[in-house]
């Protein structure tokens, strides 16, 4: 089979706040203007997207095993999850799809608790800390890899 030219887009427990508060952390985007970044730095590449954002881990494992039978890649925000979850790295391992993790705020620099990542070591691009427009580098790092191509 052809690789499908789709991904998904994963915003974990509440990225459904974006834009609503503690904008000197996460900025003011929202996160339709995630959506709509990802959306259209994918399209400028050929490719479309699927997204999802829950508040409920299982919601998000469903949504990550359905990515096995359509899509090429995943663009995720786990959120808090990021640094509790075995349960999202295995769903994550279990799909074997390119992954790429971002974060809003440089992790790095916050509480110690959010220094460590459950997806880190598995996924094939990482952004940290570049805000909402951290998203498209994203995108475009994680087509680049799927289609071997440099970003433009
Ligand atoms: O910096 C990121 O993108 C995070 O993944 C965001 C998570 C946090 O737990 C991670 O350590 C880093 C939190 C998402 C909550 O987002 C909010 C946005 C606006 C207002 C309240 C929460």
């Amino acid at each position: 089979m052809s690789t499908p030219r789709r991904l998904l887009l994963v915003n974990g427990p509440n990225l459904n706040l974006l834009g609503t508060r503690e904008p000197q952390i996460y900025g003011t985007g929202t996160l339709a203007d995630v959506e709509q970044i990802v959306t259209h730095a994918a399209s400028a590449l050929g490719f479309a997207v699927r997204a999802i954002q829950s508040n409920h881990e299982g919601v998000l494992l469903d949504a990550i095993h359905a990515a096995r039978d359509d899509c090429a890649g995943i663009v995720i925000n786990p959120g808090g999850l990021t640094h509790t979850s075995i349960v999202l790295r295995d769903a994550l391992t279990g799909v074997a799809l390119p992954i790429a993790e971002v974060h809003i705020s440089d992790v790095r620099a916050r509480e110690e608790f959010r220094h460590f990542s459950y997806v880190r070591d598995i996924a094939a691009v990482r952004v940290v800390g570049e805000g909402v427009p951290g998203y498209g580098r994203a995108t475009r790092l994680l087509i680049e890899t799927i289609t071997g191509r440099a970003e433009g």
